[in-house]
């Protein structure tokens, strides 16, 4: 954890590294329970962040909530975040059942922006989960866990990177409009090779 993350969290800093450890391994072992061939993966890659104090402190303040690593802690879900990031939409679900069945974490809320994507065209699924953790707030810690493809990932990371250049433009209505289009695209190209997955396996007997 950098120096002004640590101060922010304390009293808390050594627990939250403790816990985001955990949260990784316990879902690297739900991960290879599928396969330990890689070949053999329901997932391209993992990633793991602890939210920055910045941001931390700056969406306290947006909630009217004073800027603690108790309130934090106790009252945020994403303090600790996990994206997976999966070939197939088939596997997104797999995962969060796997994920739900584990016994470690207790799934709190699941948000479906595949089945219901936002407005502008932004596509995964959302578990936040809970798992016991000694020595922070309430003696859990919630976790927010993103699945998705490949493909909304990198529409989720493009959309992200022209944000911030959108705002410096006048009109946004018609990007806005582009970059939706651009996600139902790869939706219907994720529904495509999940279809050519299944004929592939159906034939070959899997
Ligand atoms: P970062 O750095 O990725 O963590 P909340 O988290 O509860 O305050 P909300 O709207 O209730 O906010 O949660 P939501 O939308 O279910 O999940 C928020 C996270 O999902 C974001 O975290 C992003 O990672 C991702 N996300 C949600 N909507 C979009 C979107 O339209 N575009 C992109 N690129 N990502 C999105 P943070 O905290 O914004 O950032």
């Amino acid at each position: 954890m950098k120096s002004a993350d640590r101060e922010f969290y304390e009293p808390y800093a050594d627990a939250l590294d403790e816990a985001f450890e955990q949260a990784f391994q316990e879902m690297r072992r739900i991960l290879d329970e599928f396969a330990t061939d890689p070949e053999e993966r329901p997932f391209e890659h993992i990633k793991s962040r602890l939210k920055d104090a910045g941001s931390t402190v700056d969406k306290l303040v947006r909630s009217g909530l004073e800027a603690t690593s108790e309130n934090a802690l106790a009252r945020f879900h994403d303090v600790i975040g996990l994206r997976i990031v999966t070939h197939f939409v088939g596997d997104i679900y797999a995962i969060s059942d796997k994920i739900a069945r584990s016994g470690i974490w207790k799934v709190v809320e699941e948000r479906d922006y595949i089945a219901r994507p936002k407005p502008n065209g932004y596509r995964s699924l959302h578990i936040i989960a809970a798992m016991p953790f000694e020595g922070l707030p309430g003696d859990e810690i919630q976790i927010e866990i993103q699945l998705r493809t490949i493909a909304m990932d990198c529409w989720a990371s493009l959309e992200h990177q022209l944000q911030y250049k959108k705002n410096l433009i006048g009109n946004t209505a018609l990007i806005e409009e582009e970059l939706k289009r651009c996600s139902d695209e790869m939706a219907s190209t994720d529904l495509s090779m999940q279809t050519i997955r299944d004929v592939i396996r159906a034939r070959s007997g899997e």
